[in-house]
């Protein structure tokens, strides 16, 4: 007899909440709508639809959940802990029925119900819980992490609003409150058994108690209550279902309570509404958060959410302390969490009575640390005021870890005082602040880059003083992304024809993509992979008519540049390039140019006057080109509002060329860059963050590379660089400023670029005038190689054959052997009713 013939009638059950078959599935809808929604079929919106299939799947993951999260619970099991301030999962219904394994017999089901799996597919809002590249990679290795079945719980913020909703009036983005959560989240499920508490302000007292020990106990202001929320996040086609773990703020009971009995009722409700904003809202990024006290709240709160819930677990299952580093490996996805170092010494020593020197040598062993930035203005401080007031523990903590770490400093390099000062976690300029970068070094074992260039730059400059103490501490881990979500789910025309030639094991070991490349050499093949494109190309002409009104020729070269707006990143660059082109057809009609489609996509963060504008021009641009019957169809703009991962889905297929043409050293690595380049777009790129690895690839032949490397643009910096001379040198670049300044793009409004223009003029801190000419021909080049299609097409298989190392399934193993020490675990799973009776 099998495990299954011998299960008892409980089994019932399992049929209804587990069964695939598709009557089963018809009715678990059937069932889901009417008990879970309380919807009759006939009253029912398409809502209530996309719910109760939501909740449908939600319990076809129940068991692995459950499993999964018992199994890494057991004290010997090691669990990858990922804090991050942000998360951009995408939508989760189409990703869960892929990795389950039942997207078509699902599809099915519903069809035979009368509905479109599409259709209710596109009913998810998905949770912007992120800016952009930072947010979907942890998302990225959520995914890999469940895939490779390591154990692993993310943790962080249920933003009641996330990132807002973009959308374009009369050219200008405008920002629309998300409201994510309007319609219900099906996949999450509140556990408020599982709250904790977070204390916030008030002072410290020290004494020592009767054992003569110095003890020092924390009075807090204020005190919130942190709601868990969990989401599960299932591997592709195993049993291991991890936990996206996110708290949301809450006023704990009693505090109101006492308020209450004060008679101060709404004295009361006003702490519940302090309390509840602290989860509120995402903050942008791109936008100085210095003196943010609420984003300083929000980065402690779901920190110390987290390390409470790790320290109760542990103990729970009758794990010790001194050992907390052997069970969690806590990565730092960059400085956001860094507030867990102070934290997880203040729970050891303070509330759990560790020495200090046993705490230390726990919190080193536990937390490593990922920075995703170098620009200056992007890394983290907090001034000692602020930390002091919200946090006056943590800043005695700090001091506390400073004062020690700068004694080793001192034994290490004697009478060296400078050294201290570059060291010191307390930066004194132009402030007294905490240098969060050096707080999250000091306190991990290790430290990573994301791309090559990223690593030794980080090595060369922001953390060189922490290079030379511990170079043994620093290692490169180049990002990846999900072939998941960003082939499979996003490109399924792509993804049959690969796994129709060389079987389906890509999708778990991308590197098989390398068995495409003999076939870049079969006309057959190549053929097959024009239609796959062209076919992706008119769906995204199709979402653009409906979006913007504009038609597009799907003939025409796709150049695609989707990404936040930021100077450094050079949409502008892109569009110097445009109005160069522009100029070049108006000074001669006939010309004979290479038709392309410009496509622009990407927010801006609200408070970045500077990157709105950018958004304005490429609009103001498209107004006037998509209009001149002069172009035709030769030249369209398009910018298409509202960038995020549900958006972006259909845009990496369907593209030609990848603009990633940022100032060599400002990207840290870029992650659509792999994604386009794996969904076959050859890239036009700056040697800067992966693209160089990506080059290196690819192969520089199937790589337009233009630009000054790094050490170039220090040279021109150090010798006085002067962006004017480009202007006066290139008569070209000359008319496209000037067509800026003339207003001709603002209907004769001289004022509106002008910002744009005189950045550009007077200091240029991204070179965009030193790489004009250079990206001018590269473009040239590109327009002449995609005359040649056959060629092209073999450029783009060997673009997908070959990017097999951007897996973010393998960046997650080298942090696995490289940083956590962790193994895989094979879920194994019971029948329903043995394990749960
Ligand atoms: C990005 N960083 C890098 N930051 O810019 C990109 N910042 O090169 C890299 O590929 C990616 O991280 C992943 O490593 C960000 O996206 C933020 O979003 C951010 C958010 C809050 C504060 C500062």
């Amino acid at each position: 007899m099998t495990a299954s013939s011998q299960i008892p009638p409980a089994i019932q059950i399992e049929d209804d909440r587990t069964g695939v078959t598709i009557p089963t599935l018809r009715r678990a809808l059937a069932d889901n709508l009417y008990y879970v929604l309380g919807k009759p079929p006939d009253g029912a919106t398409l809502n209530d639809y996309y719910l109760a299939l939501a909740y449908t799947v939600r319990d076809r993951l129940m068991q692995r959940w459950m499993a999964s999260t018992h199994t890494h619970r057991l004290p010997t099991i090691k669990q990858v802990i990922y804090l991050s301030a942000e998360y951009l999962p995408g939508p989760h219904l189409g990703n869960n029925l892929m990795n389950l394994g039942l997207y078509e017999t699902v599809q099915q089901a519903v069809a035979e119900s009368g509905l479109d799996l599409a259709t209710l597919l596109a009913c998810e809002e998905e949770p912007g819980l992120g800016n952009g590249g930072l947010g979907r990679l942890a998302a990225c290795f959520m995914d890999s992490l469940a895939t490779l079945e390591i154990p692993a719980i993310g943790y962080g913020i249920r933003y009641e609003f996330g990132i807002f909703d973009q959308e374009i009036r009369e050219g200008w983005q405008a920002e629309i409150t998300d409201k994510w959560l309007q319609s219900g989240n099906p996949w999450e499920i509140a556990r408020p058994e599982d709250a904790v508490f977070v204390k916030l302000g008030g002072h410290t007292e020290a004494s020592t108690d009767e054992t003569g020990c110095y003890q020092v106990r924390w009075i807090p202001h204020q005190t919130v209550k942190g709601i868990p929320y969990d989401t599960p996040i299932p591997g592709y086609r195993v049993n291991t279902v991890n936990t996206l773990r996110l708290w949301k703020a809450e006023a704990p009971e009693s505090f109101d309570l006492s308020v209450f009995n004060h008679g101060d009722y709404y004295g009361a409700v006003d702490q519940k509404v302090i309390s509840e904003n602290l989860t509120k809202v995402l903050y942008p990024n791109d936008e100085p958060i210095q003196g943010k006290q609420l984003r300083l709240k929000q980065q402690y709160f779901f920190v110390s959410c987290a390390l409470q819930d790790l320290i109760r677990t542990h103990l729970a299952q009758g794990g010790r302390l001194e050992r907390f580093h052997e069970k969690f490996a806590v990565q730092l996805n960059d400085t956001h969490p860094a507030i867990a170092i102070p934290e997880l010494m203040r729970l050891l020593v303070d509330d759990h009575h560790v020495p200090w020197d046993l705490a230390w040598t726990i919190t080193q062993q536990t937390f490593a640390y990922t920075n995703h930035t170098l620009l200056p203005e992007a890394l983290e401080v907090w001034s000692l005021d602020l930390l002091g007031q919200l946090l006056p523990r943590h800043l005695e903590i700090i001091m506390e870890i400073n004062r020690r770490f700068l004694e080793d400093v001192r034994l290490k390099f004697p009478d060296n005082g400078e050294k201290m000062g570059q060291l010191s976690l307390i930066a004194d300029q132009p402030f007294r602040s905490v240098r969060m970068a050096y707080l999250a070094s000091v306190g991990s074992h290790a430290i990573n880059g994301v791309a090559a260039l990223h690593s030794q730059l980080l090595q060369k400059t922001v953390l060189r003083g922490f290079y030379d103490l511990w170079p043994e501490k620093f290692l490169n881990i180049t990002n990846g992304v999900t072939p998941r979500r960003w082939m499979l789910l996003s490109n399924p025309r792509l993804a049959q024809l690969i796994t129709r030639r060389i079987g389906d094991r890509w999708i778990i070991h991308l590197q098989d993509l390398r068995d495409l490349e003999p076939l870049a050499e079969d006309p057959e093949f190549r053929a097959a992979w024009r239609s796959v494109k062209q076919a992706n190309k008119q769906a995204l002409a199709q979402r653009i008519l409906e979006r913007t009104g504009i038609q597009v020729n799907v003939e025409s070269l796709f150049d695609v540049q989707v990404k936040r707006i930021h100077e450094y990143k050079r949409q502008h660059l892109n569009v110097l390039h445009i109005i160069t082109l522009y100029n070049r057809l108006k000074q001669n009609p006939s010309l004979d140019l290479v038709p392309r489609t410009f496509i622009f996509a990407g927010k801006a963060a609200p408070g970045y006057v500077q990157a709105k504008l950018i958004i304005r021009l490429i609009t103001a641009v498209g107004e006037v080109i998509n209009r001149d019957p002069a172009v035709g169809d030769r030249l369209k703009v398009v910018f298409l509002p509202d960038y995020n991962v549900t958006n972006g889905q259909p845009i990496y297929p369907a593209a030609d060329l990848s603009e990633q043409i940022s100032t060599a050293g400002k990207e840290a690595s870029g992650t659509g860059n792999m994604k386009f380049a794996l969904n076959g777009a050859l890239t036009i790129g700056t040697l800067d963050g992966a693209n160089i690895e990506i080059r290196e690839a690819v192969g520089s032949e199937n790589f337009f590379h233009f630009g000054h490397k790094v050490e170039e643009l220090s040279q021109l910096r150090s010798q006085g660089y002067d962006p004017r001379r480009y202007c006066d040198h290139s008569p070209e670049l000359n008319r496209a400023i000037h067509r800026l300044e003339s207003g001709f793009f603002a209907q004769g409004n001289r004022d509106l670029f002008r910002p744009l223009v005189q950045s550009l003029l007077n200091d240029d801190p991204y070179f965009l005038m030193a790489d004009y000419l250079s990206y001018l021909n590269c473009q040239e080049q590109v327009s002449q190689a995609f005359l040649n299609e056959a060629t092209w097409i073999r450029r783009s298989i060997l673009n997908t054959a070959r990017m097999g190392e951007f897996s973010s399934d393998r960046s997650i193993r080298e942090y696995a052997h490289q940083v956590w020490q962790v193994q895989s675990v094979p879920i194994n799973l019971q029948p329903y009713s043995q394990s749960e009776a």
